[in-house]
């Protein structure tokens, strides 16, 4: 069923429990932990619990879930003390954008200046 945990998804282990992470925040609907690979100083991956493989088919099939990812992003970079200095938030989408890991997520990446466009 769609949203539903898939048992080949690392990400929908890291929201069980099964593989360890770094959480930062956690809530009914999002975890929030330190990407393996940092980026920047901060670099921070929002994940909804449910299961979709990018976050445009997340809006699509349960958009408050999709707000939730967005808003607990921000709610990360406030914590981390981004907020002053500025940070990104990126959802690679398709393995030609980067996309390594097909459960949706925002990174959060600040800590250090950020060049425009990205590569
Ligand atoms: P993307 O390339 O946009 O699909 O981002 C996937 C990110 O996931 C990448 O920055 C590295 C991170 N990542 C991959 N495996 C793990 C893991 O086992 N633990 C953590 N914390 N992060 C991981």
């Amino acid at each position: 069923m769609a949203g539903e945990p898939q048992a080949d998804c690392l990400f929908c282990k890291i929201v069980s429990g099964e593989v360890p992470a770094t959480v930062v925040r956690e809530t009914d609907t999002i975890v929030a932990f330190r990407d393996i690979n940092p980026q920047a100083p901060t670099h921070i991956l929002v994940i909804p619990k449910v299961h979709y493989p990018d976050a445009a088919s997340l809006a699509a099939a349960e958009p408050q879930a999709a707000a939730d990812v967005l808003r607990e992003a921000g709610a990360v970079a406030a914590d981390e003390k981004l907020v002053e200095t500025g940070y990104r938030v990126v959802f690679n989408t398709g393995s030609g954008a980067g996309q390594t890991v097909f459960h949706a997520h925002a990174h959060v990446l600040g800590g250090r200046g950020l060049n425009w466009p990205p590569g």
